[in-house]
C-alpha cells in the first residue's frame, strides 16, 4: 500500500524576498496562468500570462545595494518565465496599495494600482451556520474566517457525511459569508470598494474533472448577493473572481451594488477560500501614488531543492514554506530541456518568447538595483509590485500536454495546447535561444517506485501521439 499525503502537487511557483535578515516566503505567483488545465472535460482555463504581485515594504530590504527575490519551482511543474520587473510604489502613510489582480475568466483585470485609505471591517459577519467571523475579518493578521468544512476522505465507519470526498481537494459544500457594514460609513461615500484578502486552496485538473462529473459537487467561484427587498437575496452579477493563491488581496468595486440604507452582502461559493480580511473602503480612490520601475540587474538560475512546508491552521493544511530548511526532494522534473544554469538576465528583460524554463527544484535569484531610487518622501511609505510574465504547467494526469516540457507556450498562441496550424516561433532568434540557452536535461532526484517496464516508461506510454 502506498499512502498519498494530502497537499498541493501543482499550482504555481513561489516567491521569496530578502527582508534584511533572511529570505521569507511572500506568496505563490503565476497561479493565473496555468497551461492545459481543464475546468471540466473539454473546457480549459484560459491562462492570463501577466501578473503583478504585492511585496510589502517590510518584506523587501536592500542588500549591498540590491533588492533581491527568489522565484522557485517546488511542485511537480514547469515554469516558463519571460519577463520580470519591479515597480516601486510610494504612497502616503495611512493608505494601502494593491495590484488589480484576481483569478478570473476573461476579460482579465487591467494593470492598475488600487490605493485605499483606512478600509473598515464589517460591523457583523457570520456564516450559514451562525458562526461569528467579525473579528477574523477585521484585519490582515492571519486570523481567518473559515465558513465551511472542506471535503475530506471518509473515516472508518462513516457512511453519509456531507463533507465526504477526499478527491475534491479545494472544494467544500456550498456556503456563504454574510457581511453587514455600517450604514453611516457608506451613506455619503462617492466610491465603495471591497478590499478582500484571502487564500485559495487550489483545486487541480483531476479535482476539476472529477467535480464536473459528479452532480452533487460544483466548482462555484464566489458571487456577491445583496438583499432583494423582500426578505431574500439576489445575485448582483457573475462571479467576482478570487485571490490567486496564498494571502493575496483583490479589490472589488461595489459602488453601484451595495444598498446605502442596508449595506449587507453575501459571498456565496463552493471554494475553499480562507478570508483573512474583508474590509470596505469608502474613500474616493484619488490617493496619489508614485511608481518607479526598475529593471532586473541579474537573474541567476540555480538548483536549490525544496523548502520544508509549514502547515498553518492545523487540519486545514494550508502550507507556508521555510526558506532556511530544505526538505527531501519531492518531485522529478518533466522530461525535456531546461534553461542552462547561471546568469539568464537576457531572457527576462523583454516579453519575446525567449524565456527561462525552470523545473522542480530550480530557483531563479533576481536582483534589482536600489541605488537610483528616489528617497521615500516624509509621511509616505514604500511597497513593491513584482511584475511577472510567463506560464506554469503542472503534471496532473488530467492536465493536457502536461507530461513534457514541450510543447513550449508562446504569446501568439490561441490557447494551450495550441491548434495544429500554430507553432512556437522558429525564426533565427528563437532557434538561437534553443541552441544557446535550452541545453540542460531534466534531472530526477527521486528513485523510481517500480523498475522500468520492458515496453517503456510511463512517460513514453503517456507521450502525445503526434
Ligand atoms: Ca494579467
Ligand atoms: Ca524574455
Ligand atoms: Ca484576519
Amino acid at each position: 500500500v502506498i499512502e498519498q499525503k494530502e497537499g498541493l502537487v501543482g499550482s504555481c511557483p513561489f516567491l521569496y524576498a530578502w527582508n534584511g535578515t533572511r529570505y521569507d516566503y511572500v506568496t505563490d505567483v503565476l497561479g493565473i496562468t496555468p497551461l492545459g488545465l481543464p475546468m471540466a472535460p473539454g473546457m480549459l482555463v484560459p491562462p492570463d500570462h501577466d501578473e503583478y504581485v504585492l511585496i510589502r515594504g517590510e518584506q523587501l530590504a536592500p542588500r549591498d545595494g540590491f533588492l533581491d527575490v527568489q522565484i522557485t519551482e517546488e511542485l511537480r511543474e514547469v515554469t516558463y518565465l519571460d519577463r520580470l520587473r519591479l515597480d516601486v510604489v510610494d504612497h502616503p502613510h495611512g493608505s494601502e496599495v494593491f495590484p488589480n489582480e484576481r483569478f478570473t475568466f476573461p476579460p482579465f483585470p487591467e494593470p492598475k494600482i488600487h490605493a485605499v485609505v483606512a478600509p473598515r471591517g464589517p460591523k457583523a459577519a457570520r456564516d450559514g451556520d451562525g458562526r461569528d467571523w467579525t473579528r477574523a475579518l477585521a484585519a490582515i493578521d492571519g486570523e481567518l474566517a473559515i465558513p465551511f468544512a472542506p471535503y475530506r476522505p471518509a473515516e472508518a465507519g462513516e457512511s453519509h457525511s456531507p463533507t465526504w470526498g477526499g478527491q475534491f481537494q479545494g472544494l467544500a459544500p456550498r456556503h456563504f459569508l454574510e457581511l453587514e457594514f455600517d450604514a453611516r460609513d457608506v451613506a455619503d461615500a462617492a466610491a465603495l470598494r471591497l478590499v478582500m484578502t484571502g487564500w485559495f486552496f487550489w483545486t487541480d485538473a483531476s479535482v476539476n474533472v472529477a467535480a464536473a462529473r459528479t452532480p452533487s459537487i460544483r466548482f462555484e467561484p464566489p458571487t456577491l448577493q445583496v438583499p432583494d427587498g423582500a426578505g431574500g437575496w439576489r445575485d448582483t452579477g457573475p462571479p467576482i473572481g478570487f485571490p490567486a493563491g496564498k494571502q493575496k488581496t483583490m479589490v472589488v468595486d461595489v459602488t453601484s451594488l451595495l444598498h446605502r440604507d442596508d449595506p449587507r452582502l453575501r459571498l456565496v461559493s463552493t471554494l475553499r477560500l480562507y478570508w483573512d480580511s474583508i474590509r470596505l473602503a469608502t474613500d474616493d480612490g484619488a490617493t496619489e501614488v508614485r511608481t518607479t520601475s526598475i529593471e532586473p540587474a541579474g537573474a541567476r538560475l540555480w538548483e536549490r531543492g525544496f523548502s520544508q512546508p509549514i502547515e498553518l491552521h492545523g487540519d486545514q493544511k494550508l502550507e507556508w514554506f521555510d526558506w532556511e530548511r530544505l526538505a527531501e526532494p519531492r518531485w522529478a522534473q518533466h522530461p525535456g530541456s531546461y534553461t542552462r544554469l547561471g546568469e539568464t538576465l537576457p531572457l527576462v528583460t523583454a516579453i519575446d518568447d525567449r524565456f527561462v524554463v525552470m523545473g522542480s527544484g530550480d530557483a531563479l535569484q533576481v536582483r534589482f538595483a536600489a541605488a537610483g531610487l528616489p528617497p521615500v518622501a516624509p509621511g509616505w511609505r514604500r511597497d513593491y509590485l513584482l511584475f511577472l510574465d510567463g506560464w506554469a504547467k503542472d503534471r496532473d494526469p488530467n492536465s493536457i500536454e502536461a507530461l513534457h516540457v514541450e510543447p513550449l507556450p508562446f504569446h501568439g498562441m490561441n490557447g494551450y495546447p495550441y491548434p495544429e496550424e500554430q507553432s512556437f516561433p522558429d525564426d533565427a532568434a528563437h532557434r538561437q535561444w534553443r541552441q544557446e540557452w535550452m541545453t540542460r536535461p531534466a534531472r530526477s532526484a527521486i528513485p523510481r517506485l517500480a523498475p522500468r517496464a520492458p515496453f517503456g516508461s510511463l512517460e513514453t506510454i503517456g507521450a502525445p501521439q503526434r
